[in-house]
Parts: C-alpha cells; structure tokens; sequence
C-alpha cells in the first residue's frame, strides 16, 4: 500500500468514527422532540379533523369490567390511547347508555359479552384470539371487542387502537383474528451485569438484585410487545449463565413475570446443562443419572413455586464451548427430554437449539451447513411432548442471506421453532437502515417441498403440513436500557415486524412496514410511500454490498460489522478459476440434506435461485449470468449497486427535512453517512480481494477504493 492510499485509510476511519460519534452522542445526550421511547404506540392526536371527529363519535366511553391487573392493563390502554388520538378523556360508564360505547370483555366478565348471539365464535377463537364488531345495543351504536381470555381482550384492544392509528375503517367491524402460532418470543441475550453480548444499544433492562428494577420501563416493554402479540421472553443469553436458576435471581425472574403478566407475557430462562454440577454440587450432569433426574425435578418445583405461569427452558448445548448431553455420551434427545421430564407435571415447555456444530455429533466435516441436520434429523420424533427444537432460519448463522435451515423439511414429527435474529448482529448493527420484513417473509416463505411443492416453513411452522401442538417463533431481541430502546430509529421496525409476522406469517412484509411508518414516523401518504419503499429495498440493498448472489460469511472476527473476506476462505472458496462454495455432488453433497425439489433445483445451476448461487455453486469467474455478464462483472455492479443504493437513500431522507420530526430526522441522515462510509467499505474490501483471485478489469461503473480493512 502506498502512503497516499495509507493517508486516504485513515481519514476514512476517522470521518467515520466522528460521524459514529456525533451520532451516538449527541443520541444520549440531547432531549429529543420525539425521542423514540414511545415506539409505535405515540397516540398523537389524529391529524385529519374529519377523521378525528369520526373517532370522536365512535368512541365516546369505554365499558370494561373492573378488577383483574390485566383488565386494568388494558383499561389505560385504551384511556390514553383513544384518549390521545381523540384528544378527549373517554369516561368509564357501567352499562350502553348511549352512543358510542366501547365494550370490552370476555363472557365470563361481560353479561353482556355472555348474551352475544355469536359467543360461541368468540370461544372457538381461543383465549388469545379476539373478535371486534360495530353493532346496536340498547339502540345504541357500539362497539365491542370481546374473547374467551384475557390475552384475547388486550390483543383485540391494541388492534383496535393500531386501526385508529393507522387510518383504517372504525365502523362496520366485523372482524375475527387468532394467532397463527401458538408461542411468539423475544429470546433476550442479556447477561447477569447488563451486558448484551453482539446487542449494539444500550444495556439490558433487567436488573438483577441488589440493583431495584426499572419497573416503568419493564411495564413499557410489555406493553409494546403486547401491542404486537409477544406472548413470552427468555430473560438471559444462550450461553446462559449458571447463577440465572440460583434462588435469588429466581426470585428477581419472578417480579418480571409478575409486571409482564397482565400484558400476557410469560417468562423463560435459558438453562446451562451442567446446572447440576456446577450450581448443584454433584459431580456429574449425565442426563439418565438419577441425582441429574432429581435435580432438575426439584429445579422445576423451585421455579414454579416462585412463578406458577414459568414459561420453560430454552437450552444452548452442545455449541460453541457450552455443555450438553453429548460430554455425557448421551443424545441431544437424551438432554432435551431430562429437562423436559421435568417440567412437565408444571406445564413448562423445552426449546432445543439447533445451532450445533460440536465434531461430538458427528456429521460431514467441512461443511457446516450439513452439520445440524446430520446430528438432529435422526431424533425425529424421539423428544417428549413438550420438547420443540429451536432452529435458525439458515443453515449457518443468522447472515444477511442464507437459504432456509434444511431442518425445516425433514423433521415431520417434531414441533420446530423458528428463530430469527431481529437485533443485527450480522446485518448492520444499530448503524445500518436494514428492515428485516422482507429477509423473514422470504424464509418463510421459502419452499422445503417437505410434502410436495407448496410446504413452505410458514406452513412447517403453523403445523399445517403435520398438525403440531406446540407451534412457534423466537426473535433475538434489539431491546436494550437507552431511551429510544434500539439505537437505530428503524430497528424498532424490525421489533415490530417480528411480532406481526409471529402472530400471522401470512401477512406481507410491505403492509408491516406501511403500519409501523404511520403509526411512527408520518401520516402523510407521499412520505409513508417513500419510507415503506426504502424499508422494502433495505435488505436486497445490504446484501448487494455485503455478500451478493449467494455470499456469505465475509466478515471479520470478533467485530461482524466488518468484512474480512481473507480470513473466510473455508466459506467463499475463492480460486483462479471462480468462486462459491460447491455444495453438489463434485464438491460436499451439503446440499443433499435438502428435500429431494428443493434439493434439486440448488443443485442445478441452471435452476439455482441467482441470489443463492455462491452459496451451491463454485462459478467461474467468466460463467454468464442473466443479465448476460460475466460473474465476475455481476459481482462488482452488484457491490457497486448497494452503495448506490445508500447515496440516493441518503437523498431522499434530506428531501424529509421539515416533514418528518427534526430529531428523528436529523438522526437517521446522520446514521445513513454512516451507513455509506461502511457500504464502500465492504465494496471496497471484497473486490479487492476477490481481484486477486479473479484478476480480471473492474466494470467502468464500479469505484473501488484500494483498502483493506481495519
Ligand atoms: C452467534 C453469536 C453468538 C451466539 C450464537 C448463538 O455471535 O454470540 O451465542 O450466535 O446463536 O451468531 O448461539
């Protein structure tokens, strides 16, 4: 390197540590117009005065039976949400004495919830489901909200008050809603001192005593997740620390569970196998030892007595450094049903992870995206009941593009929980505009062919190709202590979108967007379209400056924000004669743990999806592609078109200057510079580097920078 590209590195870094700096700073120091607390859940006055005075009329009081912590959750709920959109207090009354009247209930609160000629419908829907009807009562226009439980009455409220929000029709309602799955998780990776391990925010907002909990802040967390349907959260990390199931964290889980109830959340833990020995005393953790047996029995009865609603265990094993049944020289089925065993008298559930790699396995060497399969798909049907498997959406770890998790088709018999990552570890951190909307719907979406074409994982997930008992997604959770709860202003979407897509997988990323942009950032349609269409383009964006037609794994170690493509070798197989990992038959066979469809058609290069290519498919470097280029060129106009991308993003957002709130405004432009900086950054560094490999021109339109990275 010359000392002039040497002088350009460093004024790179130190512009993009000023911004970074300017950014963060001025984000904890500076009291916002709108600082973000309030996620979507602002309930601003409606802006539009026709509208506003037709909420007015169609909500003048609310009717809801006094009493449990829930009712009264949903109760100012509703108070200061109709309340703040209609810009009027909305009085309890006792019974539909006029016009107007919204009544919230279940039949076992509600006489005249219980008199419902369609109250039978309401107990089909389930204690989470809910139906709202615009109706006359006692000659009266009201409108109510009613379901078989509690859970039902809050989702049913929150809807409510997201189509006030959100423009939608608040007369003539006759609409019946019930979660598609059954379990919709935050899996928090928070650890005893705060610290969030790869969370890129604030600290966790659990306090574990002496320190008193934040309770507020808690009660606002429940109720934003109640808002879109998270029914449960594990407290701590996956490499979970031991001290989470000793008595006086235990006791501390048990005043979280308490605030998250009446919102309908319950709490998990996420359990270090070796428990037994290394917080039980006894000298071995062997999942068929009968003092191992008893152990966890009388754990369960411990946790239980402290919170009678406990969740169950999420458990890590086996995967980078933790212990699991496989010291033991038992099975993963041996270690998941011991703890499953043991909470079931209490009703408790056990999410597996999947994500194992351990050589103890067994499995392929060489390819890790085999790894998991070989180990686990064989147990299909061995685990208890109430034990799920818990497997990323990919098969290797979270990366911006990966195909889906190969698991998903070949475990008919097991219930299997998608997990997600909404925190960006591997997708911009709380630097980068990257909506995950689109990224989720697209694994979910994607087809396993378990039973043909046509099984996608949301229907694996629902249980509707083998009806399951247990169904469910979690989502490595964003949230974090500092004001605006994700750093990023639009990381809050993904929060978002994570629950609406857990709640009903069928809904399309682009409809999540447009709700969490009304309800957060505009109600003028211009604005909102532009927004949502740079939501939707966001990912795609990411992934063409990061890792390409089918990439993956660029990145440097232990920052993942970083690309560092020389020391990935293993992932990207770069060569004089291409690049790809080959995956078919003339290289691992990975991609036989595919159900035969999909199988076949990553391994046909002709019939390989473009955007997985690399992923299958070792491609010279000349090979065309459709759009007729060579891989090579397609490749560069690739990285190219994501930076691309951030520069004419960067312009639209200046064009929002006076339309949007000044904070918010002000702080995503200052985080998109930052966001282009570290787009070059990868642009440059990846071409760099593959043209040592490739050693063929760069394509006219590309501007790659002679750097190679921190
Ligand atoms: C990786 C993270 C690591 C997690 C691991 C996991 O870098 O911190 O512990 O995933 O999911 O992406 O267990």
């Amino acid at each position: 390197m010359t000392s002039s590209d040497k002088t350009k590195r460093v004024m790179i870094w130190s512009a993009r540590f000023f911004i970074l700096w300017m950014t963060l700073g001025c984000q904890l120091t500076l009291a916002y117009a709108d600082d973000g607390y309030r996620l979507w859940m602002r309930y601003d006055p409606i802006p539009n005065p026709a509208r506003l005075s037709q909420c007015r009329n169609t909500f003048t009081a609310l009717l809801i039976a006094p009493g449990s912590p829930a009712e009264e959750a949903i109760k100012n709920e509703l108070m200061k949400g109709i309340g703040g959109l209609t810009q009027g207090a909305i009085p309890l009354v006792n019974s539909v004495d006029r016009d107007g009247v919204l009544l919230v209930g279940t039949p076992q609160n509600s006489p005249l919830i219980a008199s419902l000629p369609w109250a039978k419908e309401i107990d089909a829907l389930g204690p989470e489901g809910y139906s709202i009807r615009s109706m006359k009562m006692n000659g009266h226009a009201v409108t109510v909200v009613a379901s078989a439980g509690k859970p039902g009455e809050l989702y049913g409220s929150f809807d409510l008050l997201r189509r006030i929000q959100t423009g939608l029709p608040v007369t003539d309602l006759a609409i019946s809603e019930q979660p598609k799955l059954k379990l919709r998780l935050l899996n928090h990776w928070d650890n005893l001192n705060g610290k969030i391990p790869n969370g890129y925010a604030g600290k966790s907002i659990w306090t574990w005593s002496p320190a008193p909990l934040d309770e507020s802040r808690v009660r606002d967390y429940a109720r934003a997740n109640a808002s879109i349907g998270i029914n449960g959260t594990v407290l701590n990390d996956v490499n979970a620390n031991k001290s989470y199931l000793d008595a006086k964290n235990l006791k501390r889980a048990a005043e979280i569970a308490n605030i998250l109830r009446p919102y309908g959340i319950r709490v998990y833990l996420c359990a270090k196998f070796s428990a037994p020995v290394v917080l039980g005393g006894l000298n071995t953790a062997d999942p068929l030892n009968p003092n191992v047996i008893a152990y966890w029995k009388n754990k369960a009865d411990e946790i239980y007595a402290l919170i009678p609603d406990f969740g169950g265990l999420l458990v890590k094993a086996n995967s980078e450094g933790q212990p699991g049944p496989l010291t033991y020289g038992r099975t993963h089925a041996e270690g998941a049903n011991l703890l499953g065993n043991a909470l079931a008298p209490h009703g408790g559930i056990v999410m597996w992870r999947t994500f194992v790699y351990d050589k103890r396995g067994g499995g392929r060497e060489g390819d890790r995206t085999a790894q998991a399969y070989d180990q686990l798909h064989g147990f299909d049907g061995q685990f208890a009941p109430n034990v799920m498997l818990q497997v990323k959406n990919g098969p290797i770890d979270f990366q911006p593009r990966e195909p889906f998790n190969p698991l998903f088709g070949a475990m008919p018999k097991t219930p299997l929980m998608g997990e997600v990552q909404i925190v960006q570890e591997y997708t911009g951190e709380g630097k980068m505009l990257v909506y995950l909307g689109t990224l989720w719907k697209e694994f979910l979406q994607a087809d396993t062919f378990a039973q043909g074409p046509g099984s996608t994982v949301a229907k694996v997930l629902e249980g509707k190709l083998s009806p399951k008992k247990l169904t469910g997604m979690a989502g490595v959770a964003n949230v974090s202590d500092i004001r605006n709860w994700c750093e990023h202003p639009f990381a809050q979407a993904n929060w978002y979108a994570f629950g609406r897509l857990a709640w009903n997988p069928e809904l399309g990323a682009e409809e999540v967007a447009r709700e969490w942009v009304r309800m957060t950032l505009t109600s003028d349609a211009g604005t909102e379209q532009k927004i949502v269409k740079i939501m939707m383009e966001s990912h795609e964006a990411l992934v063409s400056y990061e890792t390409p037609i089918g990439l993956t794994h660029l990145i440097g170690s232990p920052s993942h924000y970083v690309p560092k493509p020389s020391s990935r070798l293993l992932y990207h197989c770069a060569d004089n004669i291409g690049l790809g990992f080959d995956r078919t038959r003339t290289g691992s066979s990975g991609v036989n743990v595919y159900q035969p469809g999909a199988r076949d058609l990553f391994a046909n290069l002709k019939t390989c999806p473009e955007n997985l290519l690399l992923w299958f498919h070792h491609v010279p470097w000349d090979q065309r592609m459709a759009s007729g280029k060579t891989m090579w060129d397609e490749l560069c106009l690739r990285y190219q078109s994501g930076v691309n991308w951030v520069r004419q993003t960067r312009k639209v957002w200046e064009g929002f200057s006076g339309t949007l709130d000044p904070e918010q405004q002000r702080l995503v432009a200052q985080l998109l510079a930052v966001q282009e900086t570290d787009a070059e950054h990868w642009r440059n560094v990846c071409l760099t580097y593959f043209h040592t490999f490739s050693k063929r021109p760069y394509p006219d339109q590309v501007e790659v920078l002679p750097e190679t990275g921190p």
